[in-house]
C-alpha cells in the first residue's frame, strides 16, 4: 500500500504535527500580468508542521521547483542596499578568515544576480554561481559572474568534482529552505566542499518567525524554517558539523548564519544558541502550539484597522510587492476594497498585479503622486530603509502601518527609525 503520510524532509520520520494553517494561497511570487487577470490561478494548501523526531519546522505541501523559480520569479537581491552591504561584509570576512586567493574557489548556490559573488571577484578570488532563475542568471553573467543556469543537486556537485572543481567556500543564503530535497542539497554541498572548506548558510530564524509572529514569511518557496538544533542534526547526517552561529536581528526579520565544516566543534556562540533553544523549548511541540491562534488574531486586528480607516474616508496603499506581502494580503483578505495599490522599486514587478488579490504594482513615485493617507508596510523587514526613502511622503502627512507582530500605526516615524522589536535590544550571542 502506498504510504501517503507526510514525512519529515530532514529525518524522514512521520512524526509531523501541524500548528499553523493558512488555507489555500496562490504562489507568492507568481505576480499576475494584467492581460491574464481572468485566468484561474493555482492555489495550494499552506500548512506548517513540527517534526518531533528531529525538530525541523516545515510546510507539508511541495510545489515543483520549476513552478516556483521560473520566468515568473522576479526577486532580484540587488534591489536592497542593506542586503548588498551585508553580503559584501560577509564576502570580505570569508576572504580574510579563510585566506582565499587566486587559487581558491568561492561557489554560491542560488547566486541570484551575482550580488554577493562580485565581492569575491573584486578581491581576485575565482567564483562560480549556480542559479536556476533565468532573468537573474542572465543578469549575473552579463555582469561578469560565471553562472550555471540550473538547480544545485547532488548530481551537479558530482559533475563539478569530476571536472576537478572543489569549493573552498560554499555560500547558500536563503536557499536551503527553498529546496524540496533537503538531504540531496546538503549531500551535494558535502561532495563539492574541499577538505578544509567552509559552508556558510543563512536563513530566517524560526525563533523570530514565532516570537515576531512573522507568519507572512510562510509561503510555498519556503519548505523549512530552521533552528540551530535542526541544522545541527541535518548536517551531522552528512558528515558536516555546525561550528559557528551568528545572529542578524534586522535582516529579513531575523536571520541566522550557520557555518559548517568537516571538523567537529562548536564556537562559544554556537553552543549558547543551542542551549538557548533547549531552554526556550524550541525542541518541543509546545513552543509552536498556540501560534495559529496568535496569527488569527493579527488577521482580525489588521482587517479591523484597515476597515475602520477606510470607513473614516482614508485612502490606503501598500509598500513592497514582496512574497511575504502576498501571503499577508491573501491570508488576511486585503483586496481593492481596502488598498488601492502596492509600490515596489523592483522595475520587473511594476505593472504586474499581486497574486490572488490583484492589487496593481506601481513605482514608489506613485506615493507622492497619489498621497495615500496610510501606507501598509508589506516589506516591514525594510522599515527603516523605507522610512528614510519616503521622507517626503511622511513630511506630507502620510502615515505607515506595520502589520506584525501586532498591527499598529507608526508614531511619527519621520522623527527617526522607530525602536526595533524588543528582542533586538536583548543581548544575544
Ligand atoms: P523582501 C525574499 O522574500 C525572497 P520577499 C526569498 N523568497 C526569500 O527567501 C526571502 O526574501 C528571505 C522591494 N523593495 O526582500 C523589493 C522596495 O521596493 O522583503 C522587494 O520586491 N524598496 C528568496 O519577497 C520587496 O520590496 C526598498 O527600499 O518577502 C522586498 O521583498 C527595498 C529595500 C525593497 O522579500
Amino acid at each position: 500500500m502506498p504510504d501517503d503520510h507526510p514525512r519529515c524532509r530532514s529525518c524522514g520520520s512521520d512524526s509531523l504535527s501541524v500548528f499553523l494553517s493558512l488555507g489555500k494561497t496562490p504562489l507568492a511570487d507568481a505576480l499576475v500580468r494584467t492581460e491574464a487577470v481572468d485566468d484561474p490561478e493555482e492555489r495550494y494548501p499552506l500548512e506548517v508542521a513540527f517534526c518531533s523526531e528531529c525538530t525541523l519546522v516545515q510546510i507539508l505541501e511541495e510545489v515543483p521547483p520549476d513552478r516556483l523559480f521560473g520566468r515568473d520569479y522576479l526577486y532580484f537581491s540587488s534591489f536592497s542596499p542593506q542586503l548588498l552591504q551585508h553580503s559584501r561584509e560577509n564576502a570580505f570576512r570569508l576572504v580574510h578568515e579563510l585566506g582565499l586567493g587566486a587559487d581558491s574557489l568561492a561557489v554560491e548556490l542560488a547566486s541570484n544576480d551575482g550580488y554577493l559573488l562580485r565581492n569575491f571577484a573584486e578581491r581576485g578570488v575565482p567564483v562560480l554561481g549556480i542559479e536556476p532563475a533565468p532573468e537573474q542568471a542572465t543578469a549575473a553573467t552579463a555582469d561578469g559572474i560565471p553562472t550555471l543556469r540550473e538547480f544545485f543537486t547532488l548530481e551537479v556537485a558530482h559533475r563539478l568534482r569530476a571536472e576537478g572543481r572543489a569549493a573552498d567556500v560554499i555560500i547558500a543564503n536563503n536557499v536551503m529552505a527553498h529546496v524540496p530535497d533537503l538531504n540531496g542539497f546538503v549531500a551535494g554541498m558535502e561532495v563539492l566542499l574541499s577538505d578544509n572548506g567552509v559552508i556558510s548558510v543563512e536563513n530566517p530564524y524560526v525563533r523570530d518567525l514565532v516570537e515576531r509572529c512573522a507568519f507572512d514569511t510562510v509561503y510555498h518557496e519556503h519548505h523549512c524554517y530552521f533552528s540551530c538544533g535542526a541544522v545541527d542534526r541535518l548536517m551531522r547526517r552528512h558528515g558536516l558539523f555546525l561550528n559557528e552561529v551568528t545572529y542578524f536581528p534586522d535582516l529579513h526579520g531575523g536571520t541566522l548564519r550557520w557555518q559548517m565544516s568537516r571538523k567537529e566543534g562548536y564556537s562559544e556562540a554556537a553552543r549558547r544558541h543551542l542551549d538557548d533553544e533547549a531552554r526556550l523549548g524550541l525542541n518541543e511541540f509546545a513552543y509552536y502550539d498556540g501560534f495559529g491562534a496568535r496569527v488569527e488574531k493579527v488577521r482580525r486586528d489588521l482587517l479591523e484597522l484597515l476597515q475602520k480607516l477606510r470607513a473614516d474616508g482614508h485612502t490606503i496603499a501598500a509598500y513592497g510587492a514582496a512574497a511575504k506581502g502576498s501571503t499577508l494580503l491573501n491570508y488576511v483578505g486585503i483586496g481593492a476594497d481596502l488598498v488601492d495599490f502596492v509600490v515596489d522599486r523592483n522595475t520587473y514587478k511594476q505593472g504586474l498585479l499581486m497574486p490572488g488579490v490583484h492589487l496593481p504594482i506601481l513605482p514608489p513615485e506613485a506615493l507622492l503622486e497619489h498621497r495615500p493617507d496610510f501606507l501598509l508596510l508589506l516589506a516591514w523587514n525594510f522599515k527603516d530603509e523605507i522610512i528614510r526613502q519616503q521622507a517626503d511622503y511622511l513630511a506630507g502627512g502620510g502615515r505607515m502601518i506595520i502589520p506584525v507582530p501586532a498591527p499598529r500605526i507608526l508614531q511619527d516615524p519621520s522623527a527617526g527609525a522607530s525602536p526595533a522589536h524588543d528582542r533586538n535590544r536583548e543581548k544575544r550571542p
